[in-house]
């Protein structure tokens, strides 16, 4: 019977924002699986990797403990959690390992009509509802502002209007929201995306080689995901024109065409996306036959 202790366990949230971004994310890193009964794990099929489906707010804590070895979790909340562990003495807290693209949003204050807001000094002696008590905390402390913060574990955009807050502090990703609720977005306290997050327990040698190699597959997944091949024939007196006009790429390869001294080949990884206007301008300065291909895999 094989060792489930040298297995990888993820946790990933289990029905929400990031779950669909989370999973697709690992499959595009080679990880097929089957759901359990339950539907709480996901085995790994082709790795020894298994997935937990969690909520989001318990991944800190299964990390932080060892219970789960990674997670992919927002840093609006590691942030609070990581807060939250500093404040009752834990010492050895779980690293964040990669930044993920997808999940973007911020934690911003935001204010009714009623409330005047220039700087952190507007919010002296103010009620402020958040479902981040300790993000918020930690700001006013940075800030030196005295106000109280009124937890909330949702729906704190209908704090103010109840009269519990004077204002609030709360994700914001199209601002819809807020102004659904008469909220003025004031000030960005946290920049957030997902994250990978990973056990402050030292892993053992074969569960660290396959979380390096997980890790450098998520990085590859990344970097294709804007990454385009561009190939195109330009005259050898436009290249430094053209190479200038290609968003985020290396050294191209230059190939002779067959009979012509004149033009060139020219291929190039862009680990940009390459929009029409780029497209309109290589035509421009010269280039010819050009095509973009999506890039599939990648491994610096
Ligand atoms: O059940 P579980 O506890 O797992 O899920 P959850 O309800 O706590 O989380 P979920 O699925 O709503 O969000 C998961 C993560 O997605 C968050 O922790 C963030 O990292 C990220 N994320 C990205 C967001 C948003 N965008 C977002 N817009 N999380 C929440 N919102 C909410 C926000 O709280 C507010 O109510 O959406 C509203 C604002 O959106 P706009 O577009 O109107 O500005
Ligand atoms: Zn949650």
């Amino acid at each position: 019977m094989q060792d489930q202790s040298a297995r990888i366990k993820i946790a990933v949230q289990k029905s929400g924002r990031l779950t669909e971004h989370s999973m697709d994310l690992l499959s595009r890193c080679g990880l097929s699986y089957s759901r359990g009964r339950d539907q709480l794990i996901c085995y790994g099929e082709n790795m020894p990797i298994d997935v937990l489906l969690v909520r989001d707010d318990d991944i800190p804590r299964l990390v932080q403990e060892d219970v789960c070895d990674l997670g992919i979790v927002g840093i609006n909340v590691t942030e609070e959690a990581r807060l939250d562990f500093a404040a009752n003495g834990v010492a050895n807290l779980f690293e964040r390992v990669n930044e993920l693209d997808f999940g973007h949003c911020r934690l911003s204050f935001g204010i009714p009509a009623s409330v005047e807001f220039q700087d952190a000094r507007s919010l002296e002696g103010l009620r402020i509802a958040t479902s981040y008590p300790r993000i918020v905390e930690d700001y006013l402390r940075r800030k030196n502002v005295n106000a109280s913060v009124v937890e909330f574990s949702g729906a704190v955009e209908i704090a103010p209007s109840l009269g519990k807050a004077d204002l609030i502090c709360d994700l914001v990703s199209s601002g819809g929201t807020m102004r659904a609720h008469q909220l003025e977005e004031v000030e960005t306290i946290l920049e957030s995306r997902a994250a990978l997050i990973q056990t402050p327990v030292k892993l053992a040698e074969e569960k660290a080689t396959w979380v390096q190699r997980l890790l450098q597959r998520v990085e590859g997944v990344q970097q294709v995901r804007e990454s385009k091949y561009i190939m195109l024939h330009a005259p050898r007196s436009a290249l430094d024109s053209i190479r200038a006009l290609l968003p985020g790429s290396e050294a191209p390869t230059i190939m002779p065409l067959d009979g012509r001294d004149d033009i060139v080949a020219m291929h190039a990884v862009c680990r940009e996306n390459i929009f029409w206007e780029t497209l309109e301008d290589l035509k421009d300065a010269g280039a010819s036959s050009i095509l973009v291909l999506p890039v599939e895999k990648m491994l610096a």
